[in-house]
């Protein structure tokens, strides 16, 4: 079968981060490993790639799956229409984020034949295979929705639980061989900043046992990881094969297993590695400890983000997320004492947050000893609890809402107060000469003097003082 995958992706002011689309390339090892030799695979991604080129190579595909979260369901409405008018014939699947949000409303909103939900090989595997001349129905397939009068849904999957058995090394080289590639080394990746220009992201678990009420569930409410040999392997092949030495770690709780983390590094350090890694996408400072943050040091780790979203306990309760703060403070001290970039991660407008509640979280963060803070905006997306609890179970989902369109007002101040607020976090956290030379201090020479640091400051300063939104209220 001729098969595309399409990563479909707006590039957008208020989200500047572009990523290597990790999905993807997991379907297409996957449908490698037990489909050998019977698929032709492409992936495509239109964060990155002209949209008429990608489309003008689908004509002859049999198959185009398109992977999407829901900030990107405007565009990728107008996509799935381009894909119809250029190839009629072709089975559109879809999957990714926005699938599991939106089951119960996918097609009416999506001129599509089905759609993948969750963790997606399994699913995806037999969809191909029902395509490509087998008889079953869909009815027969776990974790499709399609269109029979409404949306019809068959059933969450169980999800993998050997992850390390079933699960191949992504197919790397379907975006690492490809010219597109180029496109992602000049862009701003997840981290804070990287060493080097190239790059790859990793997901060496899958799930996590936590429960806040405004995360997703894509991968079920339990932590299944790789071994550490299994991910050390990964970072080896991807060294040798592709010269690669900067590695992303996309997890949600990558640290939630310690001894895990410890194992990984160990073997790292043992192997003689020489890479840098960070971890962007946050982790739990409850489950650190001081020996593993200096073994992630001593591995190559050059950004820890931290994710601690509210300093409020009262809503650290209601978000259910439960951090304890016991030992936030000395994991960032030692995480800066090892010579990593320590990153805070927080939120503003959680459901009932009030000013001061708001104003406390800035005030931690600014007296900190983080180099550096992540401050969004809490935006309920429909299949969270957040969403069914403060916007409504039937209500729909607004497509296309980033912190500049959201307006969904569940916090005490109203949205463009809240928006506000990101502007002035930006100057009581950035502008002290002391944190500005800390934060220049853990970057690499080469990065300051690259085109990519210019790139980074002005993409912040757009992000953060996005003008044009900022004052159309
Ligand atoms: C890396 C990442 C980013 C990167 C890149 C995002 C991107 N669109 O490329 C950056 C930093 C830019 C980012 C930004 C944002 N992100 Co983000 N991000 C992630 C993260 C941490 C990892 C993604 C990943 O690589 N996962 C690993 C791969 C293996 O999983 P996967 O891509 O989901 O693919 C699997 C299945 O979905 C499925 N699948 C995927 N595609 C397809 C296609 C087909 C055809 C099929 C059959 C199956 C299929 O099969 C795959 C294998 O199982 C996830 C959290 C997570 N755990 O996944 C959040 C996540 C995707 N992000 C999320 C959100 C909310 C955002 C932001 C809106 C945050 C914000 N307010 O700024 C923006 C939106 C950006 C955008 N335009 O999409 C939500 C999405 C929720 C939703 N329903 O849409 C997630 C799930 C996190 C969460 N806590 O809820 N993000
Ligand atoms: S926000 Fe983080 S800790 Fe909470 S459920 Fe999501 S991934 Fe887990």
């Amino acid at each position: 079968m001729n098969i595309s995958l399409i990563k479909v992706r707006e590039p957008s002011v208020s989200i500047p981060e572009v990523t290597p689309p990790l999905g993807l390339m997991y379907l297409a090892g996957y449908l490698r490993k037990y489909r050998p030799g019977k698929d032709n695979i492409n992936i495509f991604d239109l964060s990155v790639q002209n949209e008429e080129d990608v489309l003008a190579s689908l004509k002859d595909e049999d198959i185009v799956g398109l992977s999407s979260t829901n900030r990107d369901g405007l565009y990728l409405q107008k996509i799935v229409e381009k894909v119809r008018k250029t190839n009629r014939s072709c089975k559109l699947i879809l999957g990714g984020p926005i699938v599991s949000s939106l089951i119960n409303e996918l097609f009416d909103r999506f001129d599509i034949d089905c759609g993948v939900t969750h963790e997606g090989e399994r699913t995806f595997l037999e969809v191909i295979e029902k395509f490509d001349g087998g008889d079953r129905p869909f009815e027969a397939i776990e974790g499709v929705a399609y269109k029979n009068g409404g949306s019809k849904f068959t059933g969450r999957r169980e999800s993998i639980e050997n992850l390390d058995d079933e699960i191949p090394f992504p197919a790397w080289d379907l975006v690492l061989d490809k010219p597109f590639s180029n496109e992602y080394w000049k862009r701003k990746s997840f981290a804070f900043f990287r060493m080097e220009k190239r790059y790859m992201g990793l997901f060496t678990s899958r799930g996590c046992p936590y429960t806040c009420i405004y995360c997703h569930d894509m991968f079920a409410k339990r932590f299944r990881a790789h071994s550490a040999e299994r991910v050390v392997s990964e970072l080896e092949y991807l060294n040798t094969h592709f010269g690669l030495r900067d590695f992303e770690f996309y997890d949600d709780t990558f640290n939630f297993d310690r001894d895990r983390t410890r194992r990984i590094c160990d073997l790292i350090v043992e192997k003689q590695l020489k890479i840098n890694m960070y971890f962007p996408n946050g982790l739990r400072a409850d489950r650190l400890e001081k020996d593993i943050v200096e073994k992630m040091a001593k591995a190559g780790t050059k950004v820890m983000c931290f994710a601690i979203e509210t300093v409020s306990e009262r809503l650290q309760k209601l978000l259910r997320r439960n951090l304890k703060f016991d030992n936030i403070n000395d994991m960032i001290e030692v995480a800066v004492q090892n010579g990593i970039h320590a990153e805070g991660f927080f939120m503003l407008g959680h459901p009932t947050e009030t000013k001061e509640e708001m104003m406390n979280t800035i005030d931690f963060a600014a007296k900190s000893r983080l180099h550096s803070a992540a401050f969004s905006i809490s935006i309920p997306q429909k299949g969270t609890e957040l969403f069914s609890t403060y916007i409504g179970e039937n209500a729909p989902q607004k497509l296309g809402e980033g912190y500049y369109e959201y307006s969904s007002a569940i916090s005490q101040l109203p949205p463009d107060q809240v928006r506000k607020l990101l502007a002035y976090t930006f100057i009581k956290f950035y502008l002290r000469p002391k944190r500005i030379f800390r934060i220049i201090r853990t970057f690499p020479l080469s990065f300051i003097f690259s085109r990519r640091f210019l790139v980074q400051i002005t993409k912040w300063l757009d992000v953060v003082f996005h003008r044009r939104a900022l004052f159309k209220q």
